[in-house]
């Protein structure tokens, strides 16, 4: 610094070297569909700010063609790295080999793709969705010992968007759990595309099928369980005593549903990953070597805990 006639002191400022030029993050969102994705978009948006890094945030409204067209804008700004939670699985494979080929690294947060060379991405944070859609459907088999000895247990699914890792990955689980008792089995099983709306729509449209009992509803996420609770009111019925309820996330809306008596379970997911998603960046941007698969730790909470652990709720 002395060679360059530089000095550092209290009142002169640190000359823009390379080195402190605020890192670049472009970020692809998939929309604000769900309470969930409210909290992650909000976690990164804090992280960003807080870690001095520059955030370019995309929402694309629950559209791939949407999120490749930001990837492709984020290349062609020549930001420092590229995250992004894929709407869907598959179709990454052409614009990631763009972004290799214009040397952005590129971090998977929340959702997992399908790809035909891993090195098209650097690492995967997000939570295990197998093990939720387990958890949940666990939980099924333990409330049919309960509460239904005998007989059939019939089951309704609403699943979250097609071709969405977590809807692939959440109906796998529950469906490899509920084989540990035969009577359970899935009567019905359609998409409410992670939405509260949809997933109104689509229990109105399984309860309107009277040809059997339905006992158990189990939503791929919260929001589509709170849509369907209003469904299965206004149908005349009560959420919790006629239809148990199990649901994924774990955001207030089910906690405060389940200290109203209806819902019965929420299996955790987290959505704050973005501290460790701007930790990852940088890190990605000092050319550490990052592992290619990191999980999230999540539990998993039933009504009668539900008005303690309220409060405690950070989401
Ligand atoms: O469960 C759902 C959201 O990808 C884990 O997306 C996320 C899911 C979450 O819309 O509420």
């Amino acid at each position: 610094l002395a060679a360059l006639g530089l000095t550092l002191g209290a009142s002169a400022p640190t000359p823009a070297l390379a080195a402190d030029k605020p890192l670049v993050l472009g970020f692809s969102q998939v929309g604000a569909e769900s309470e969930w994705r409210t909290a992650n978009t909000n976690s990164i948006k804090d992280a960003a700010k807080q870690a001095g890094i520059t955030l370019k945030f995309a929402d694309a409204q629950q559209k791939q063609e949407n999120q490749v067209k930001a990837i492709r804008s984020f290349i062609a700004q020549k930001v420092d790295v590229i995250a992004f939670s894929p709407v869907v699985e598959t179709g990454w494979d052409t614009v990631l080999k763009e972004a290799k080929a214009a040397n952005i690294p590129v971090i998977l947060t929340d959702r997992a793709v399908k790809v035909s060379d891993p090195s098209l991405y650097v690492t995967f944070i997000g939570s295990d969705f197998v093990e939720e859609g387990r958890k949940a459907g666990k939980w099924a088999v333990d409330w049919a010992k309960k509460n239904a000895p005998t007989g059939e247990v019939n089951i309704v699914e609403l699943q979250g968007t097609v071709g969405s890792a977590p809807a692939i990955d959440r109906k796998k689980g529950f469906e490899e759990a509920i084989q540990a008792d035969p009577r359970l089995k899935i009567l019905r099983s359609q998409s409410g595309d992670f939405t509260r709306a949809k997933g109104k729509e689509v229990m109105e449209a399984f309860l309107k099928a009277k040809d059997k009992k339905i006992h158990l509803l189990y939503a791929h996420n919260d929001d589509m369980a709170i849509g369907a609770i209003q469904a299965i009111e206004e149908a005349g019925l009560k959420p919790v005593k006629d239809i148990a309820i199990v649901s994924i996330d774990g955001v207030r809306g089910a906690f405060e549903a389940m200290v109203a008596g209806k819902l019965n379970v929420t299996v955790e997911c987290n959505p704050l990953l973005g501290p460790q998603l701007m930790q990852l960046a940088k890190d990605v941007k000092a050319g550490k070597q990052l592992p290619k698969r990191i999980t999230t730790e999540e539990g998993i909470f039933t009504a009668d805990v539900a008005a303690q652990e309220l409060p405690k709720r950070k989401y």
